[in-house]
């Protein structure tokens, strides 16, 4: 095994061994504060996997030619205009093939699918040939959404993965929400005003939670306060569900997909998966997809990261 696959978000670095899906020696870090601390992390990564002869890297933010370009600024400091691919040449990896953390994590999602495909009898996918044939078409089109420090996401439209110019496709956080935080209109660090991820991401669920606690807290302690019973708490989730619920509508109602994947820490919460469901069905039928928590769980961005390496060559650092 040689092909070697980094998962960078927001708050944690993932990396392991990949070879056709399957994953060997899994590590996960705390994500660096700075540049010097992220040059030690690469550093570390290279010291683990010593024998890495190709790199795939799922990363948050957008990727171009080698270099990250935050979307979201105030999410990591040092990540607009990042040349991550000379850095990690210079500790001496392999040049990576540089994928949205997001999109790569679309990818495995969809590919994950296909090979479940593989093993079932033909005919299976619907009773009449009407129905059989808009399910079939309906599994060329996957969204993958993960709400974890950001809210990130990737689309695949006809079995291809889009990336969009500058590598910005799929954004789903950036899309404007019409619900409001409990702590009022937020200006998102895109520029935008009240963008999904100001109001359904982990960061936006602890930014609420010290709001109405008047203290530091996290996410997954909203979570467990609001399951324990506290009612303000209770409406930031809400509130969150209610905006991730509308933004999927909205995907539908823009590109016609019919499933959703959900993912990322706070996504697979069952409480916060739960509450999306029920808002789900709020909405009018037309505009509702599948929804189901990430089959591939927390490793989907690895294991998409790969396929797509494989798939595409990484001994060229490339514009994913
Ligand atoms: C942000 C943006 C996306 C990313 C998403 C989820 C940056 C740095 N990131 O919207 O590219 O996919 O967060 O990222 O602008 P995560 O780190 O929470 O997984
Ligand atoms: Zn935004």
């Amino acid at each position: 095994v040689s092909l070697l696959v980094v998962d960078i978000g927001g708050t944690k670095v993932s990396s392991a061994w990949w070879r056709r899906g399957q994953l060997s020696q899994v590590r996960t870090r705390p994500m660096a504060r700075d540049e010097a601390g992220f040059v030690t992390l690469l550093q570390d990564l290279h010291r683990d996997y010593p024998h890495a002869r190709q790199l795939g890297v799922a990363v948050t933010g957008r990727a171009v030619a080698g270099v990250v370009r935050a979307v979201n600024a105030a999410m990591i400091g040092f990540w607009n205009g990042y040349p991550l691919a000379a850095r990690m040449a210079g500790v001496g990896l392999p040049p990576p093939l540089l994928l949205n953390d997001a999109q790569a994590a679309a990818w495995g999602e969809f590919r994950a699918d296909a090979d479940a495909d593989d093993g079932r009898p033909s005919g299976e996918e619907g009773r009449g040939a009407g129905a059989g044939d808009e399910a079939l078409e309906g599994r060329r089109d996957l969204l993958f959404v993960t709400l974890s420090t950001g809210v990130g996401g990737g689309l695949v439209l006809g079995g291809r993965l889009q990336s969009g110019a500058a590598g910005l496709a799929g954004h789903i956080g950036h899309v404007g929400t019409a619900l409001r935080a409990v702590d009022g209109d937020q200006a998102c660090s895109c520029g935008r005003r009240n963008c999904l991820e100001t109001v359904a991401s982990g960061t936006a669920l602890a930014r609420q939670g010290r709001h109405v606690l008047g203290r530091e807290c996290t996410a997954q302690e909203v979570l467990a306060l609001a399951q324990s019973g506290d009612a303000a708490l209770q409406q930031v989730v809400a509130v969150a569900a209610a905006a991730v619920a509308q933004a999927l509508a909205d995907a539908r109602a823009l590109t016609g997909v019919a499933r959703v994947r959900l993912g990322g820490g706070l996504g697979l919460a069952p409480m916060m998966f739960d509450a999306i469901e029920r808002a789900l069905r709020e909405l009018p039928p037309l505009f509702v997809p599948v929804l189901e928590p990430a089959r591939l769980g927390a490793h989907a961005g690895l294991i998409g990261v790969g396929w797509w390496a494989e798939a595409h060559g990484v001994d060229v650092v490339r514009e994913a």
